[in-house]
């Protein structure tokens, strides 16, 4: 039995988030659309009744329901008896919720909402992505680039000098960010941002989670 379910699907760089929260709290989880026993249409209005916004993901525990990547990853992060992914100190907290909000907002927004995603659902003529708007949102993508690029130039992860679940609301997008080659890519080959990907991707269970290509 596990503890609880993740509704959505995995390719969403938001369930990996909440997957990666799981994952550093020993919470057992499964990803699917069952809540007590009955299925949840994508876009219903059961799925309304569980997201405000009907997005994923949305935690599903017994009869408590929860939506939004960072409330989910907070609530997990201060769930587990040890609190290894978020401080006690209220300043540290403070900036690791500050850190996780950046993420879910205008790092999400500038590098796979207005760029990467319309390589995944194309708005181009005959169903083909509209490069020329790609283009024309890269300046975006790749100051968002710049602003993680510092952070992390002056720490070793997003929040400050300790994982945290700030950085599991990042991670998976800056992991996809990953994929883009030639004239598409965003991050250089020598950017911090490989580094820390790839720090994060020899810890325990995080390449399945990031490196899963089914549905
Ligand atoms: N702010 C939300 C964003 C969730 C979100 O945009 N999820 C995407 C998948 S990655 C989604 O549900 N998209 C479908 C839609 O917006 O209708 C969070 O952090 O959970």
């Amino acid at each position: 039995m596990t503890d609880v379910t993740i509704y959505g699907q995995q390719f969403s760089n938001f369930v990996r988030s909440v997957e990666l929260a799981c994952l550093f709290t020993d919470v057992t989880y499964q990803i699917g659309h069952q809540h007590q026993g009955k299925d949840i249409e994508w876009k219903s209005e059961q799925h309304l009744a569980i997201h405000p916004f009907s997005r994923m993901p949305v935690l599903l525990q017994g009869d408590f329901v929860l939506a939004e990547s960072v409330a989910i990853c907070q609530y997990l992060a201060l769930q587990d008896p040890q609190q290894r992914i978020i401080a006690d100190d209220p300043q540290q907290q403070a900036v690791q919720l500050q850190w996780a909000l950046l993420a879910a907002k205008e790092i999400d927004r500038g590098i796979i909402r207005r760029y990467l995603l319309e390589l995944v659902m194309p708005t181009g003529e005959n169903g083909k992505p509209d490069f020329a708007r790609m283009m024309r949102n890269k300046p975006d993508a790749l100051a968002v680039v710049a602003v993680v690029e510092r952070q992390l130039s002056k720490h070793k992860y997003i929040a400050g000098d300790s994982l945290s679940f700030a950085d599991f609301i990042l991670l998976p997008t800056l992991h996809y960010s990953l994929r883009l080659q030639n004239d598409l890519s965003i991050v250089t080959p020598q950017s911090i941002i490989r580094d820390y990907v790839a720090s994060a991707l020899t810890l325990p269970g995080v390449a399945d989670i990031l490196n899963y290509e089914g549905l």
